[in-house]
C-alpha cells in the first residue's frame, strides 16, 4: 500500500504547474486570481521543495543503510543567501525534463529544469526573475567565515559526502544597513516575516539544554576526573529546523540543521504557588532570546554572556543529536572517531569538545583518558584569523557560573596537557604559562578558546598558504614546538562555482559552455576544464563576446544602483562601456583598508582638479585619468566607531565628487547600501577591477577575490591571504599586486612607533584636504580620527607605507584598461581559465582526504 501511494516528483512543465496550483490553493489557501509575486514565490518554493524532500529522504535512508563515516560541520554562521534559484539549478527530476510545448521528438535531455520552470511560470503569467526577487536572503552570518560555510555545504552535497551542517536559527540575521545622511543605521532583519518555505520544523525532537546550577560529586570528595552530576539551574529546549541542501548533478540532498530555542513546558511551581504566575511564564519566555539574534561582529570579540549561552546551547544540542545517531548503530565507543568527524569553524564551537568529554565521562562513564582519546581523534579545528582582537577568551567567572562542570573539565584538560608539556620540556615555566589554556596575566583569568581547540583536535588548519604558515610562526608557534608541525596544515579556501558563476553570471556561464563545448555544464564539477579557454585569450571574435558579457553585467549593476539611488543614474548609459568599474565590497574594517581606497579616490579627484585648473582640457585629463566609478559596499559592526567613520567619509566624498560639474562623468563614487549575498550576485560579475588591499598578513584568505576573478574581473591587491595563490594560478601578469610584504610589517610598525617620519606627499595632500573640510564643510574636524590614526597613533595598518605604491599601481591599471583593451581582455580570459583551483569542491576533497578520512556515498 505504501508503494502504491508513494509521493512523486514533478518532472514536466505540466506536472510542475499542477503542483504549483495545489500549493497556491492548499498550502497558501489562496486562489490563482489572488496570487501575487510573493505567493508565487512561496508556491514555487514549496513545489521545488517537494522534489528535494523526496531526494532528501532517499539520501538519508541510503546513508543509514551504508553507515559510512559521517562529517559534521559546526558553524555559528551560515550565510546562505537565497535558496530558490540555487535549487532550480541543482534540482534533479526523475525523468528527462519535458518543457512547455515539448513533444516526444523535441524532448529536452539533461538537467534543464530551471528553463522548464521559467517557461511554465511564464504560461501562468509570472516572470521567474521577479519571483526569485521576492525571496529574502538567509543572512545568518557576518562575512567570509559564514559564506565559506555556505559554500562548503553546497560542495559537500555535490561531492556526495554524508555531511550535515549544524548551526543556529537566528530570528534576526545580520542587520539591514540603511545609509542616512551618509551614516550607517542598523535596522532589524526579520527574515522569517513571511514564513520560510525552505525549513522543516522537527517539532518532535526537543533536546533539553541546561545552564547554571552546580556540580554534585556525591557524599565523598571524589576527583573531578570521576563521573559527576551537573545539576542545571535553568533549562531550555532546542528544536531543530532542517534545510535541504541539494548537490549539483546528483540526487544527494544533505541537511543543514539549525537549532531554535524555546521554553520548556516544565514550570516553576514554587513561583506559581507563591501566586507569581506572570513572572514564572515571563522567565520561560526568555528562553527564546538565546536564538533571537546573530552577533553582528566580524573579527572582533565582545565577551557577552548571551553569546556564550548561544555557543553552548548549539554545541550541546548538536552533540546530543550526533551521539544519539551514533548510539543507534550499537558500536563500541572506541569506534566513535571511525564513525564521525567533526570540523569546528573557528573557535566558536570549542565547547563541543568539552561537551563530548563530559558526555563520555559523566554520562557514559568512560575512563577519562579513554574518553579524551576519542574526543581528540574526532575533532579538527579551522582557524580564520590572526587578529588578536578576534581571538576568543572567556572570563573564568562567567564560564564557571554558566557551565560549572565544563569549567572543571577544562581545568583537567589543561592539567594533563601541561603535564605532557612539562615532560617534554622540563622546567620551562615560561612555556607553561604561555601555552596554558588559562590566561593568568590579565586582571581576570580567562579561558583561551583557541588553545583549547588545538589541544582538543587532531588537526588544525589555516585557510590559505600564507595564513597557515603565519599561524605556525606567530600565534600558535609554541604548539608547533609541542606537537610537531604535522598537526598543523593548510586547506586553501574555495567558493562554489554553481552560485558564483552559473547563478550569478548566466551569460558568462553560457559563453563558457558553448566555447568549450560542454552543453551539460560539466565544467562546474571539474573546473580544470576551464583551461580550454586559454586558447581563445587573444581571439578577437571571442574577446568581443567576452566583452559583451561584461557590458551586460555592468549594465545590470548600473540598473541596480539606479534603483537604490532613488531612480537617479550615477553613470550615463552611454558611458558605461568606457567607464572602469572599480569595486570594493566586504565588511568594513581598518585592516581591509577601505580608507586607503577612498584616500586614493580623493587623490585622483584633487589631481584632476589641479589639471583642470591649470588649464588642461577634458580630453587631456581623460588621457591620464580615464573614466572610472568607485563602488563600495559593506557593513560595519554597530559599535565599531572607525569603520562607521570610513563609511561616512566614502559617502561624503561621493557627495562632493558626484556633484562637481567640472569633473562631469569622469569620476563617480557610490556606496551600495546593505551589501549582502543576493546583491553580491549582481555586483561581482560587473567588476572590471576589484580591490583586496588588506595590510599584508591580516586577511587570512579572502574569498571574494576568488569570486571576482571567476567572473572575469582583474584584481588590485596586496601580497596577502589567497591573493598569493591566485597569483600563482593565474600568473603574475594577470594581477596588479603592490605593497609591503607580511614579513616586514613588524619592522614597519616599530618604525612608526618610535620615529615619526611623516607621511608621503601624495597622502599629505589628501589628509590636508580632509582636514580643511573639503568633505565636511559643516564640521572640519569630522574626519580627524582617521587622520590621527595615521599621523599620531602609529598607523597600525600601514596606509602611509603602501599609499604611493597603491596610487602608482592604480595608474598602471588605468593605462592597461584604456590604452590596450585587448591586453585587458586577454588577462581577464586567462584569469578565468586558471581559477579552477578555487572551487570549494577541491577544498572539500582536501578536507575529506587529509583531515576527515571520509568517503562519498554515491547514489546508485
Ligand atoms: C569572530 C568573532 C569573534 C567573536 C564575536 C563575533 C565573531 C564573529 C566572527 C568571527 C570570525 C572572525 C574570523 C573570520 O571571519 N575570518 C575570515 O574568514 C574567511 C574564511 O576563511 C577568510 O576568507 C577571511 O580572510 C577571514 O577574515
Amino acid at each position: 500500500i505504501w508503494n502504491k501511494h508513494k509521493v512523486q516528483k514533478f518532472n514536466t512543465a505540466d506536472e510542475f504547474q499542477e503542483r504549483f496550483i495545489s500549493h497556491v490553493e492548499w498550502t497558501l489557501a489562496r486562489s490563482l486570481y489572488n496570487c501575487d509575486d510573493l505567493a508565487a514565490y512561496q508556491a514555487t518554493s514549496q513545489s521545488v521543495r517537494d522534489n528535494l524532500v523526496i531526494d532528501w529522504n532517499k539520501t538519508q535512508q541510503r546513508q543509514t543503510a551504508r553507515d559510512p563515516k559521517r562529517v559534521y560541520y559546526l558553524s555559528l554562521e551560515f550565510l546562505m543567501g537565497r535558496a530558490l534559484d540555487n535549487a532550480l539549478i541543482n534540482m534533479r527530476t526523475d525523468t528527462d525534463v519535458r518543457d512547455v510545448g515539448d513533444t516526444d521528438e523535441t524532448l529536452t535531455k539533461g538537467n534543464t529544469s530551471r528553463e522548464m520552470i521559467k517557461n511554465a511560470m511564464n504560461e501562468l503569467g509570472f516572470k521567474l526573475e521577479d519571483i526569485l526577487d521576492e525571496e529574502p536572503d538567509a543572512a545568518l552570518g557576518n562575512g567570509g567565515l559564514g559564506r565559506l560555510a555556505a559554500c562548503f555545504v553546497d560542495s559537500m552535497a555535490t561531492g556526495n559526502y554524508p555531511a550535515w551542517g549544524y548551526g543556529l536559527r537566528y530570528q534576526y540575521g545580520i542587520f539591514a544597513q540603511k545609509i542616512i545622511n551618509g551614516y550607517q543605521v542598523e535596522t532589524p532583519d526579520y527574515w522569517l516575516n513571511f514564513t520560510n518555505p525552505w525549513e522543516i520544523e522537527r517539532a518532535e525532537i526537543q533536546v533539553p539544554i541546561n545552564f547554571y546550577g552546580y556540580v554534585d560529586r556525591g557524599q565523598n570528595e571524589k576527583s573531578t576526573l570521576e563521573p559527576s552530576d551537573w545539576i542545571g539551574g535553568e533549562r531550555v529546549l532546542a528544536v531543530p529546523y532542517d534545510m535541504p541542501i541539494p548537490g549539483f548533478k546528483t540526487s544527494t540532498v544533505n541537511n543543514l540543521r539549525l537549532w531554535s530555542a524555546k521554553p520548556t513546558t516544565e514550570f516553576d511551581f514554587k513561583k506559581f504557588n507563591n501566586g507569581d504566575y506572570k513572572n514564572s511564564v515571563e522567565e520561560q519566555q526568555r528562553a527564546e532570546s538565546i536564538t533571537a539574534v546573530l552577533y553582528p561582529n566580524d573579527n572582533f570579540l565582545q565577551g557577552k554572556e548571551l553569546r556564550l549561552k548561544q555557543q553552548y546551547f548549539w554545541c550541546a544540542a548538536s552533540l546530543h543529536d550526533i551521539v544519539r545517531r551514533f548510539k543507534k548503530g550499537k558500536r563500541a565507543w572506541s569506534e566513535f572517531p571511525d564513525a564521525i568527524a567533526i570540523q569546528i569553524n573557528d573557535t566558536h564551537p570549542t565547547l563541543a569538545i568539552v561537551e563530548l568529554q563530559r558526555i563520555l565521562v559523566d554520562l557514559e562513564k568512560l575512563d577519562w583518558h579513554e574518553a579524551w582519546k576519542i574526543v581528540t581523534s574526532t575533532f579538527a579545528f579551522t582557524n580564520h584569523t590572526v587578529m588578536q582582537e578576534a581571538l576568543e577568551k572567556w572570563p573564568i567567572s562567567l564560564l564557571g557560573r554558566l557551565l560549572p562542570r565544563h569549567l572543571e573539565i577544562i581545568y583537567d584538560i589543561n592539567w594533563f596537557f601541561l603535564q605532557d608539556v612539562e615532560k617534554k620540556f622540563p622546567h620551562d615555566m615560561d612555556l607553561l604559562s604561555r601555552v596554558s589554556v588559562i590566561e593568568e596575566s590579565s586582571q581576570e583569568r580567562q579561558v583561551r578558546m583557541a588553545y583549547l581547540a588545538i589541544i582538543g583536535s587532531h588537526k588544525v588548519n589555516g585557510v590559505a598558504e600564507l595564513h597557515s604558515d603565519l599561524i605556525k610562526t606567530t600565534i600558535f608557534k609554541d604548539f608547533v614546538k609541542i606537537y610537531g608541525s604535522n598537526k598543523f596544515t593548510n586547506v586553501t579556501n574555495g567558493i562554489t562555482p554553481r552560485r558564483w558563476l552559473k547563478q550569478a553570471n548566466p551569460k558568462l556561464a553560457q559563453l563558457i559552455s558553448e566555447t568549450i563545448n560542454d552543453p551539460e555544464d560539466n565544467y562546474l564539477l571539474d573546473m580544470s576544464k576551464l583551461t580550454q579557454l586559454s586558447k581563445y585569450a587573444e581571439d578577437e571574435k571571442f574577446q568581443k563576446k567576452w566583452n559583451d558579457v561584461k557590458q551586460f553585467n555592468k549594465q545590470r549593476l548600473a540598473d541596480l544602483i539606479k534603483k537604490l539611488n532613488n531612480g537617479v543614474d550615477i553613470i550615463e548609459r552611454d558611458h558605461i562601456r568606457n567607464t572602469l568599474f572599480d569595486i570594493q565590497v566586504k565588511r568594513i574594517h581598518e585592516y581591509k583598508r577601505q580608507q586607503m581606497n577612498i584616500f586614493g579616490v580623493i587623490h585622483r579627484y584633487l589631481t584632476m582638479k589641479e589639471l583642470l585648473q591649470s588649464g588642461a582640457s577634458i580630453e587631456e585629463v581623460v588621457k591620464k585619468y580615464p573614466r572610472k566609478v568607485s563602488i563600495f559596499g559593506g557593513k560595519s559592526a554597530p559599535g565599531y566607531y572607525m569603520a562607521k567613520l570610513i563609511i561616512k567619509l566614502i559617502n561624503s566624498v561621493a557627495d562632493v565628487v558626484n556633484n562637481d560639474k567640472e569633473i562631469q562623468d569622469l569620476l563617480k563614487v557610490y556606496f551600495i547600501p546593505d551589501y549582502n549575498v543576493s546583491k553580491a550576485e549582481i555586483i561581482t560579475p560587473a567588476s572590471d577591477l576589484s580591490e583586496h588591499i588588506s595590510t599584508a598578513g591580516t586577511e587570512a584568505s579572502g574569498t571574494s577575490n576568488m569570486k571576482f576573478v571567476m567572473n572575469g574581473g582583474l584584481i588590485i591587491g596586496t601580497v596577502d591571504g589567497a591573493n598569493v595563490e591566485i597569483t600563482r594560478e593565474i600568473g603574475e601578469d594577470n594581477i596588479f599586486l603592490f605593497g609591503n610584504l607580511a614579513e616586514n610589517v613588524d619592522e614597519l610598525r616599530y618604525k612608526h612607533q618610535f620615529h615619526n617620519e611623516g607621511v608621503p606627499a601624495s597622502l599629505a595632500k589628501v589628509l590636508d584636504a580632509m582636514q580643511n573640510g573639503a568633505f565636511s564643510p559643516q564640521n572640519h574636524s569630522e574626519f580627524m580620527p582617521l587622520i590621527d590614526s595615521i599621523k599620531s597613533h602609529g598607523d597600525y595598518y600601514l596606509v602611509s607605507d603602501d599609499f604611493e605604491a597603491y596610487i602608482s599601481t592604480q595608474e598602471l591599471v588605468d593605462q592597461v584598461y584604456h590604452k590596450d583593451k585587448k591586453e585587458w581582455l586577454k588577462k581577464s580570459i586567462l584569469s578565468v581559465a586558471n581559477i579552477g583551483f578555487f572551487s570549494s569542491d577541491r577544498c572539500i576533497e582536501e578536507y575529506a582526504d587529509t583531515i576527515w578520512n571520509a568517503e562519498p556515498v554515491k547514489p546508485e
